[in-house]
């Protein structure tokens, strides 16, 4: 019979083999990259949280101004020189004056990109109907006015003179010294506001001016939520990997490219156009009708790439960017002509277009656009989804 000093002693006698060692760390090595690969998981899982939470946060700010729109008052003067419009057409001729007024509007208060801001409130000489005369006649609109138009462009000069890289005496012309078309994409050949993330930059503003639950929108974020990742002093939300939160006022895009999605069926009437006052109605050739859009946040989730039409100001396939209240881009009937959110580059003539390779140029629209083969948009987080 073995006592237990002969136990222990024969153990400490045998010691470990060199192969009992290796498996032991073979185990050990799994372990731990198992241990790893968990807390990597988790960590990813919470910054996944965090980007959701950013958000519908910025969604909810944002929908609280858009739904104001819907009951907001717009100067609209059916006049034709001092006489009274006549005719039953009255109605819908209101509405659709009403509608051009409205979303410059919303794109000057609501800007997701510099145009937005560089161009003030538009003229609208229009034409309306009046089955009074049975004919058309010029009608004016009263001037728009938007006061955050200007709030939102001092802060913009107010940046760059703070930074002395503009005089004390600079007005917002001064930003853009070669035009806003010639704004350059990147930081590296210019010192003021550049096109990178202007749609994130434009959010910043508009969060900049705005109150939520009677509190400043900004309150909303943390301090390191905020940065400027592109080094041109305007500042962006940022997500938890460090890509600024992108959004876009009007994704018609972005419900072009699912193609099982009837847009019109599937989203509703326009909200803004009760009364189906769009040129987009009254064109028999355009096919596409208005249909319920509302802004789209997205975050470019853990890869940091958008893969998003637009969504950056920066197309990285052709270097054109829509201005809303460029001609090519407005939607014209009779002599009337209006803002279009549902502007798509190419043939937008047929809904089946608008739903292929040829129509990836409506804003929001997501998908392999470098064409690398891989989708880059597939772990987007955006409002759409929440
Ligand atoms: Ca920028
Ligand atoms: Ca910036
Ligand atoms: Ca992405
Ligand atoms: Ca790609």
């Amino acid at each position: 019979m073995l006592v237990r000093s002969q136990i222990t002693a024969e153990r400490q006698r045998r010691g470990f083999t060199i192969v009992e060692l290796l498996v032991a760390m073979a185990l050990i090595g799994v372990m731990a990259s198992m241990v790893g690969m968990a807390l990597s998981s988790a960590q990813g899982d919470a910054r996944r949280a965090r980007a959701k939470l950013q958000v519908a946060k910025i969604r909810e700010i944002l929908l609280h101004r858009w739904d104001d729109y819907m009951v907001m008052q717009m100067p609209v003067n059916l006049l034709d020189s001092g006489v009274p419009f006549r005719g039953r057409q009255r109605a819908s001729e209101r509405a659709r004056i009403r509608l051009a007024l409205l979303r410059d509007r919303m794109r000057i208060e609501m800007p997701d990109r510099i145009t937005d801001l560089a161009n003030p409130a538009q003229s609208w000489p229009t034409q309306a109907f009046d089955t009074g005369t049975a004919s058309w006649k010029t009608v004016t609109a009263d001037t728009l006015s938007a006061p955050l138009l200007d709030i939102y462009r001092e802060r913009v000069v107010q940046t760059y003179v703070a930074l002395g890289k503009l005089p004390a005496s600079a007005t917002y012309a001064d930003v853009f010294p070669g035009g806003v078309d010639s704004l350059p994409p990147s930081s590296s050949d210019n010192d003021l506001w550049t096109r990178e993330h202007q749609s994130a930059e434009c959010l910043y503003l508009i969060l900049s001016a705005m109150n939520f639950a009677g509190r400043p929108a900004l309150d909303a974020f943390r301090p390191s939520e905020i940065a400027d990742t592109d080094g041109d002093s305007m500042p962006e939300i940022v997500d938890p990997w460090g890509t600024p939160i992108a959004w876009a006022r009007w994704p018609a895009g972005y419900w072009f490219e699912i193609s099982a999605i009837d847009a019109r069926t599937d989203l509703g009437p326009d909200g803004f156009d009760l009364l189906n006052a769009s040129v987009r109605y009254k064109d028999t050739a355009v096919a596409t009708k208005p249909f319920n859009l509302q802004p789209l946040v997205v975050s470019a989730g853990p890869d940091g790439e958008f893969e998003t039409r637009f969504i950056n100001g920066l197309d990285p396939d052709s270097q054109i960017e829509i201005n809303y209240v460029g001609a090519s881009f407005r939607v014209t009937l009779s002599g009337f002509t209006e803002i279009d959110p549902y502007y798509a580059y190419t043939d937008t003539t047929t809904a089946a277009n608008l739903k292929t390779k040829s129509g990836q140029g409506g804003v929001g629209y997501m998908g392999d656009l470098d064409g690398d083969g891989y989708d880059a948009s597939v772990d987007n987080l955006t409002s759409s989804e929440l």
